[in-house]
């Protein structure tokens, strides 16, 4: 391994790398056991994996933090989505509550009971709410965290548990004292940043942040920075899942989502290779434009650039959606787009990478449909394309959400 054999490799070989030798090479297995029919389920399985991955994450405060408000904002959901939890209503959470992710089934959020009820006095307050199956904990208050909130903290950190504090209620804050002092949003963030960091701080918490969010704006604050937190301290073998669950963008985030889906062309291309293609009309090469344009849905639903998240981000911007979409360099991305990737494309890269796979038996499938070379180009570029549009997008929000007061 290491730097001075990458740097000498065919790119086809930097590719098996990437797909990890040993996945590679349970393919081959695959295919040596079945066949083509193994394979191509094999390949069904993993291609859509990260879905089987379970993530549990508590949520705790005091009644009208925002608990149902947070729980919709991370799943994407509005107060009056059809499965949203309910906002507003001044219930007592009898046991845990568990939502799921839209994108995700196995990603779940639990509303758990308060400490101290009857059913949940303090003292088997864990054991009850069956601590072990959480991934982390959020400890939301909409002022200051009480000594519950403090409480609970203090005993997930004994149990090596990860926890994020959290303060909800931003855009009322900027709102209040812009009206009553005149203060600027930065003043009013730095403001409460200091508070709430001294509260911490005075209960000996060492270097533990204080994410300040408003659950109507999960592009403002440090919301996207939550997001990217949570999936950080998640354990290595779930932080791909919740990249590729999550919307939320940032930069380290498309950088993940980017990596995670690398990955996936090598099966995806694997798949269309072993599926044999149809040349497309006009191009040299042989891909399977259903194929790739099936995976460039996934990319723009992954980084935003859909027409139901662009109408989102058209609103913040206070644009109009087609002056957004427009400015995209996969605004029309379509088959004209596939076909001028394909036909600039040298055929000369396209065959260095079907010839130097490594593997012997998945090596002679992939050579005789010379489309995996292709269509592992094809679909990098596009990836790449819908990357910078994403970068794109995100900056005009930044620039945005520094500049603007809430509305
Ligand atoms: N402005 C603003 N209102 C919020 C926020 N979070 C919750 N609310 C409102 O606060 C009330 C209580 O919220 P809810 O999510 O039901 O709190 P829960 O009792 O902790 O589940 C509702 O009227 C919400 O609309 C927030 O971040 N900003
Ligand atoms: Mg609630």
């Amino acid at each position: 391994m290491g730097t001075s054999r990458s740097k000498h490799m065919p790119q086809a070989l930097k590719d098996i790398d990437e797909f990890d030798q040993k996945t590679a090479a349970e393919y081959e297995e695959a295919f040596k056991s079945g066949g083509m029919s193994q394979l191509n389920k094999k390949i069904d399985a993993d291609i859509d994996k990260w879905r089987n991955i379970p993530v549990n994450i508590a949520v705790t405060g005091n009644s009208g933090v925002g608990k149902s408000s947070f729980i919709n904002s991370f799943r994407g959901l509005k107060a009056m989505s059809k499965d949203a939890a309910a906002v507003g209503v001044n219930e007592t959470t009898l046991e845990p509550t568990k939502y799921m992710h839209p994108n995700n089934n196995n990603i779940a959020l639990w509303d758990l009971p308060g400490i101290g009820t009857e059913k949940f006095p303090k003292e088997t307050y864990l054991e009850k709410v069956d601590f072990e199956k959480y991934d982390c904990f959020l400890i939301i208050t909409a002022n200051r965290f009480t000594e519950n909130d403090i409480w609970l903290a203090k005993e997930v950190q004994n149990l090596k548990k990860k926890f994020f504090f959290i303060r909800t209620k931003m855009n009322t804050e900027v709102e209040n004292n812009q009206n009553d002092y005149g203060k600027s949003k930065s003043e009013t963030v730095k403001e409460i940043q200091e508070d709430m960091t001294q509260q911490v701080t005075e209960k000996r918490f060492e270097n533990v942040k204080v994410y300040l969010i408003d659950n109507r704006s999960d592009q403002d604050y440090d919301f996207p920075k939550l997001i990217e937190d949570m999936i950080k301290e998640a354990p290595k073998w779930k932080q791909e899942a919740m990249a590729l669950t999550m919307t939320t963008l940032t930069e380290d985030l498309i950088n993940r989502k980017r990596r995670a889906l690398r990955k996936r062309i090598l099966i995806v291309a694997l798949g269309s290779a072993a599926g044999g293609t149809v040349p497309m009309p006009g191009a040299s090469l042989a891909v399977d434009t259903a194929i790739i344009m099936k995976e460039v849905d996934i990319y723009k639903q992954q980084f935003g650039i859909n027409d139901e998240s662009l109408k989102k981000t058209a609103s913040s911007l206070k644009q109009a959606f087609d002056n957004v979409k427009g400015g995209l360099r996969t605004g029309g991305a379509t088959v004209a787009m596939i076909s001028h990737f394909a036909t600039t494309l040298a055929a000369s890269e396209c065959a260095e990478k079907v010839t130097a796979f490594v593997l012997p038996v998945l090596g002679s499938i992939i050579a005789a449909g010379i489309s995996y070379g292709s269509t592992v180009s094809i679909l990098r570029s596009l990836l790449d394309e819908c990357v910078s549009d994403a970068r794109d997008i995100n900056k005009q929000l930044k620039i945005k959400m520094s500049e603007s007061n809430p509305s």
